[in-house]
């Protein structure tokens, strides 16, 4: 046995994989779910990993400090991985409250329990390329200075903070992964690359007529998540706690992505107009089957993502593998599956 990790989050698309990982590597895993009116573990089931016998589920929210003690207390786990969050930034615009109250509160409450209960704990913050925002720098490594420009960015920039603190004031190890955007075929519906394979998939099928997107010339470092979670595992068996970025150093527009999705799909879209005239009209039909619609654009945007990676490189022997086409052929592919009703 490798040891005892807590994974908080679990149901979510990293909290799946690094479950995965960390049972493949020897682990016994806990995993966090929040009290729900209806079970959420689709993604532990489509890994087969939902009745391992090393792995126990457990309820608990990161906005109540007692029962985090009371988690880490009755879990005694070796690493804590702290992957909870309202993650979706478009939504943090009109839940800011409830956004800090996770994903900055919940990440102090771990910080703080650890350190009550057993300092000796390691802990992995999933921090976020949100914080730099702004573009100051290209590419963005750990030294790039932090511009976040939404409530989701700012509640992860003081759970960084936190973390970097937890470690420097108290001596904990505490790591804080910087990840650039990370996908997979278990990406939640709403953010843009699921939506988008899943969308095109639904159209190639006949089921949906078109997809409407916002700012199609925002730029992503997209990298498949399955590898990254094996990232967040270096940073808690490396010799010292510190900060690192996880990325794969290309970066694409959302325009882009939806071609290599649909050429995955054997379609051949071509872009016309701009702004929100801007339309994706399917060579082979003449239809169009991508509109621009206002109401997907933020009130504020990180343009340009693209991260350097090479601290994770030299320092954990880390680096992104699976090329944005092998991604978005994953990704269609399993939407397929699922739009035409296979579930294997
Ligand atoms: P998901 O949105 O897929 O998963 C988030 C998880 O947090 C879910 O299990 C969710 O539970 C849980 N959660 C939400 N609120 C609470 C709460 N109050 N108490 C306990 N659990 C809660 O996110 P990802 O898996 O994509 O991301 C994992 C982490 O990494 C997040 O912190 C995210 O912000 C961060 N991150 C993600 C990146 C990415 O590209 N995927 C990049 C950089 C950082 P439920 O199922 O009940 O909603
Ligand atoms: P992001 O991911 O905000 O980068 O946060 P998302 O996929 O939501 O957006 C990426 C970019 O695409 C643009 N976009 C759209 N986005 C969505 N969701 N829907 C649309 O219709 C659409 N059209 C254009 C967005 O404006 C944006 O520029 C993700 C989350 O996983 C965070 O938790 C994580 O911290 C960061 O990645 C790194």
């Amino acid at each position: 046995m490798r040891g005892t990790a807590l994974i908080t989050g679990i149901t979510g698309q990293d909290g799946a994989y690094l479950a995965a990982h960390l049972l493949g590597c020897g682990y016994k895993v806990f995993g966090t779910h929040r009290r729900t009116s209806s079970t959420n573990f689709w993604r532990l089931k489509e890994l087969g990993i939902d009745c391992h016998p090393n792995l126990s589920l457990v309820e608990h929210d990161v906005t109540d400090p007692g029962s985090s003690i009371r988690l880490i207390e009755r879990s005694e786990p070796d690493e804590v991985y702290n992957l909870a969050a309202q993650s979706f930034v478009a939504v943090s615009f009109d839940q800011p409250i409830t956004t800090a109250q996770i994903n900055a509160l919940g990440a102090l409450h771990l910080l703080e329990a650890i350190r009550s209960v057993n300092p000796g704990i390691r802990f992995y913050q999933a921090s976020s390329s949100e914080l730099f925002g702004k573009v100051q720098e290209v590419p963005q490594s750990e030294t790039t200075p932090f511009h976040p420009r939404s409530p989701y960015a700012v509640s992860k920039l003081f759970a960084h903070w936190a973390t970097v603190n937890y470690r420097e004031s108290y001596g904990l190890f505490a790591a804080s992964g910087i990840l650039f955007n990370h996908e997979s075929p278990l990406r939640g519906e709403e953010f843009v690359t699921r939506k988008i394979t899943q969308g095109l998939a639904r159209i190639r099928l006949g089921q949906q007529e078109c997809l409407e997107l916002g700012n199609l010339d925002a730029k992503r470092d997209w990298g498949f998540a399955g590898e990254f979670v094996e990232g967040m595992r270096l940073m808690l068996t490396a010799a010292e706690p510190d900060s690192f970025v996880l990325a794969t150093g290309r970066s694409e527009t959302v325009r882009n992505f939806v071609r290599l999705a649909s050429e995955a799909l054997g379609m051949s879209l071509e872009f016309r107009g701009s702004g929100l005239q801007e339309v994706g009209i399917d060579t082979a039909t003449g239809n169009r089957v991508v509109r621009v619609a206002e109401k997907f654009y933020r009130p504020a945007e990180v343009d340009l993502l693209i991260g350097d990676p090479s601290k994770a490189k030299r320092v954990l022997g880390w680096e992104a593998k699976t090329p944005l086409e092998e991604l978005a052929r994953m990704m269609v592919t399993r939407d397929l599956e699922r739009c035409q009703g296979r579930t294997q």
